[in-house]
C-alpha cells in the first residue's frame, strides 16, 4: 500500500524544513528568564506549542513542497488534470489527530491558567496606579505609597491594576505576564516571583507621547528585607503624618496680633499697602468678608495672584490673629 509513497525526497524536504525552522527557535533568545511560576508555566507551554506545530509544519510543507514540484504542469500543457476521488482513510487521518492535538492543547492550556490565577491564602495586595507616565504602588494592608514596586521572593502578589486617565499596560517580562490597566475598571493579576533581582515595568500600550518612558522597577526581595522595607516605609509615613499634624496645631492654636503684625510688615504689606488698609497689588484687606478658616486657606495656599505659603506655623496663627483684628 505504501510502495508508491515517495519517502527518501519527502525525508530529505521534511529534515531541511525542520533544521530551518527549529534553527530560528534555538539560535534566537526568545524568551527572558522565567523568573515567576507563572512565566515557567506559560513558557513551558509555548515551547510545547512551538515543537509541536513545528512537527505539523514539517509534514505538511514537505508534502505540499513535493506535490508542487513533482505534480507541476509542462510547458505548453493546458489539459485539465485527471479527476480524483478523496482518499477517505487519509482525510480520516488528517480529522482525527489534529483535532485530539486540539483537545490536548486546550486542556493544558486551561489547566497552565487555573494554577497561574489559583489565589493563595497569604498573598501580597498590592495596588498598582497607572498614569501618563508613571506608575505608583500602594499597599493597603501598610498604608504606604512608592514609586518602586517591592514584593518579596516566594510569595504570591495580587496585583490590582488602575487606570487614573487613559488605558495602560503592566508589563513585567520576566514575570511572563501583562495585564491592561482601564480607566473605571480594576484588573487583577497575579505573580509569585522566584529570584531576587530588580526588574523592569514597561508600559505596552500606546497611551501618548510619553509612553516610551512610561517605565519602572519592580525589586524582587527576601522576606526578612521585605519585613524591613515595609517597617521602613510605614515609620516614614507616620513621621510625615505626626509632623503635618504638629504643624497643624501650631497654625491653629490662638495667634497674637502685635507679633502677627510684624509678619504682616514684612510678607503682605508689598501688596497690600498701609498694613491692609489700601489696595495694592492685592485689594484691601480692611473690611474682608473671609472666615477664620477662608483666611488661614488662603493665606496657607494662595489665591490667584497671592502666593501660598508666606506663613506658616505660628507666623501663621499670628498673621491670622492680626488680619482678624483689622477686619
Ligand atoms: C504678591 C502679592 C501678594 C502678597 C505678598 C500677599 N497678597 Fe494677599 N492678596 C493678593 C491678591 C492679588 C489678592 C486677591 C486674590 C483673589 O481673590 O484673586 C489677595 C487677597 C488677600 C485677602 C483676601 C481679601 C478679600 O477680602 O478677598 C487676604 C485676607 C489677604 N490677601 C491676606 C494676605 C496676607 C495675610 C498676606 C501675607 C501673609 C498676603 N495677603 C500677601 C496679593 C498678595
Ligand atoms: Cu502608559
Amino acid at each position: 500500500m505504501y510502495k508508491n509513497v515517495p519517502f527518501l525526497p519527502l525525508a530529505v524536504i521534511g529534515i531541511i524544513v525542520a533544521a530551518l525552522t527549529a534553527g530560528q527557535a534555538l539560535l534566537i533568545d526568545w524568551l527572558p528568564p522565567a523568573d515567576s511560576e507563572q512565566a515557567e508555566r506559560t513558557f513551558t507551554l509555548l515551547w510545547f506549542l512551538f515543537w509541536s506545530s513545528l512537527i505539523f509544519f514539517v509534514i505538511v510543507t514537505a508534502v505540499l513542497v513535493y506535490a508542487v514540484w513533482k505534480w507541476r504542469a509542462k510547458d505548453g500543457d493546458l489539459e485539465d488534470g485527471p479527476p480524483i476521488h478523496g482518499n477517505t482513510t487519509l482525510e480520516v487521518v488528517w480529522t482525527v489527530v489534529p483535532s485530539i492535538f486540539l483537545i490536548v492543547v486546550a486542556v493544558y492550556g486551561y489547566i497552565v491558567l487555573d494554577r497561574n490565577e489559583a489565589l493563595a491564602a497569604d498573598r501580597l495586595n498590592v495596588d498598582v496606579y497607572a498614569q501618563q507616565f508613571n506608575w505608583t504602588y500602594g499597599y493597603p494592608d501598610a498604608g504606604i505609597e512608592t514609586g518602586t514596586l517591592v514584593v518579596p521572593e516566594g510569595r504570591q502578589v495580587q496585583l490590582n491594576l488602575r487606570a487614573r486617565d487613559v488605558i495602560h499596560d503592566f508589563w513585567v517580562p520576566e514575570f511572563g505576564i501583562k495585564g491592561d490597566a482601564v480607566p473605571g475598571i480594576t484588573h487583577k493579576l497575579w505573580i509569585t516571583p522566584t529570584k531576587q533581582g530588580t526588574y523592569p515595568v514597561i508600559c505596552a500600550e500606546l497611551c501618548g507621547v510619553g509612553h516610551s518612558v512610561m517605565r519602572s522597577q519592580v525589586k524582587v526581595v527576601s522576606a526578612k528585607e521585605y519585613s524591613a522595607w515595609i517597617a521602613r516605609a510605614t515609620a516614614g509615613v507616620k513621621a510625615t503624618a505626626a509632623a503635618s499634624a504638629a504643624a497643624a496645631t501650631l497654625e491653629t492654636a490662638p495667634g497674637d496680633v502685635a507679633a502677627g503684625k510684624v509678619v504682616f510688615e514684612a510678607k503682605c504689606s508689598g501688596c497690600h499697602a498701609e498694613l491692609g488698609a489700601k489696595a495694592g497689588v492685592g485689594p484691601k484687606i480692611v473690611g474682608t468678608k473671609l472666615t477664620t478658616d477662608e483666611l488661614r486657606t488662603q493665606i496657607k495656599n494662595g489665591k490667584g495672584a497671592m502666593p501660598g505659603g508666606l506663613a506658616t506655623g505660628t507666623d501663621l496663627a499670628n498673621v491670622v490673629a492680626f488680619v482678624e483684628s483689622i477686619k
